[in-house]
């Protein structure tokens, strides 16, 4: 997730898998990674619809000598924030090397297994100091991803997870824990996701996790994708009913079955690549963007999308931002179509505290593939509440072979909605061989 670094990864990752603030009413909210960026990141967050920002309250900086803090660069950042109507969700990570119990990969410290008792003090000292301006605390960032955390899961459990959370609330027993912030890549994310609801599901008040994946391109499009990662993960099946793959289970799939289906959760980081001034990386960009705004609309349970991320630095050669900055325009940055996309959604759609109504919200509400008045006839009026009913699931005119070699033969293009999954239990052997490709390239 650290700036430097993170983009790279992900960049690494998709080509392994190929493949004005919201009213109090609000039962969704949308925010940006920004970082530690005060100057560009809080003010796009603001601009594109924001209302939270997650920021990198790195333990390797605030307690870079044992004992020692320096909450200066935060103090600023946090408070800057909340200056422009921002609130911050903060992210406790990264070991300083005086912490470490041992370097195993030999190359940074901060991906350490801290030494035991070190974190919670942190953690503590960090949210004594903030509590009366922080309310949400992430514990820790992609701890299943050796970048960021060598232990195991029950290490994460018992020396960052359980300690932590309880540092949390001591200091401030209103203040939220966020975990365990799985990404959804390898094969290992729905044993963390086990690990950490069995053992400690207790601790944790908000369930958060990460996803990057495109959205179903067409009816029983069976290409790795968000959905399968977030809800409802992929069972191939032979034509005799014999499983022969299955994606590990999926983030709300791993809610339910280990007893936190009541909690809520927030995607902590998603996003699409767009380099600024490619139209058509940035069109699709917007497209991603809303299509998980619109898959909210439906899922009481995923209150909160924090997107990655909320601006690209000009000589870095990371595009996910919503924004690039830009010195010489007139705000700073030059900001790209998807923030648009969310800025509209936010001041216009009432679920996000917007006061408007589905038919002028630039969202597909119900996926027909229509948005807003005129272009969907349910529309009468910009003020009509609602765009129809969602037409039946048709996952049966395409053959999915035909559509998985030959995309242009299938039936929804990007003016669908995305918003309901796919059905992925029941898989044609015509794509098995496809399937079992991309299967293999997910997994590393
Ligand atoms: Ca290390
Ligand atoms: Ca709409
Ligand atoms: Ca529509
Ligand atoms: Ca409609």
């Amino acid at each position: 997730m650290k700036g430097y670094d993170a983009p790279v990864r992900r960049a690494v990752f998709f080509s392994l898998l190929l493949l004005s603030a919201p009213a109090a009413a609000a039962t969704h909210d949308v925010g940006y990674n920004v970082h530690q960026s005060l100057d560009t990141g809080v003010p796009v967050s603001a601009a594109c619809g924001g209302s939270i920002v997650r920021i990198d309250l790195n333990w390797f900086q605030a307690e870079p000598k044992e004992g020692m803090h320096d909450w200066t660069l935060f103090d600023n950042l946090i408070d800057g924030a909340r200056a422009r109507g921002q609130r911050v969700l903060a992210v406790l990570s990264y070991t300083p090397a005086w912490a470490s119990a041992g370097n195993k990969d030999g190359k940074r410290a901060d991906n350490d297994v801290p030494r035991p008792g070190f974190y919670e003090k942190f953690v503590r000292a960090a949210v004594e100091r903030y509590r009366d301006r922080v309310e949400h605390f992430e514990l820790w960032n992609e701890p299943n991803l050796e970048e960021f955390f060598e232990g195991t899961p029950q290490q994460y459990v018992d020396l960052i997870l359980k300690p932590g959370a309880d540092a949390v609330h001591a200091a401030c027993p209103s203040c939220k824990t966020i975990a365990p912030d799985v990404a959804t890549v390898g094969d290992q994310y729905a044993l963390w996701m086990k690990t950490t609801l069995e053992l400690a599901k207790d601790k944790i008040d908000i369930v958060s996790g990460h996803v990057y994946a495109g959205f179903p391109k067409y009816p029983g499009d069976t290409a790795p994708n968000f959905f399968a990662k977030l809800e409802s993960h992929r069972i191939l099946r032979l034509p005799d009913g014999t499983v022969v793959y299955e994606d590990p289970l999926s983030l709300r799939e791993s809610m339910i079955k280990y007893g936190a289906a009541n909690k809520p959760f927030w995607l902590t980081e998603t996003g699409e690549k767009a380099k600024y001034g490619d139209a058509a990386a940035m069109d699709k960009q917007a497209v991603y963007t809303r299509k998980v705004l619109e898959s909210m609309l439906t899922r009481s349970w995923w209150h909160t999308t924090i997107f990655y991320e909320a601006f690209d630095e000009p000589v870095m050669p990371y595009d996910w931002g919503f924004a690039l900055r830009d010195p010489a325009a007139p705000d700073g940055y030059r900001l790209k179509p998807a923030c648009a996309v969310v800025a509209k959604a936010v001041a216009r759609q009432p679920l996000f505290g917007g006061k408007g109504a589905d038919c002028d919200d630039g969202l597909d509400n119900e996926g027909d593939g229509k948005i807003d008045f005129p272009a969907d006839d349910d529309c009468s009026a910009a003020t009509t509440v609602s765009e129809g009913a969602p037409p039946p699931i048709d996952s049966g005119t395409v053959e999915e072979s035909d559509a998985a070699t030959n995309p242009a033969a299938a039936p929804e293009g990007d003016g669908g909605c995305g918003c309901r999954a796919p059905r992925t239990s029941e898989t044609s052997w015509g794509a098995l061989v496809l399937l079992l490709g991309l299967a293999r390239r997910s997994r590393r």
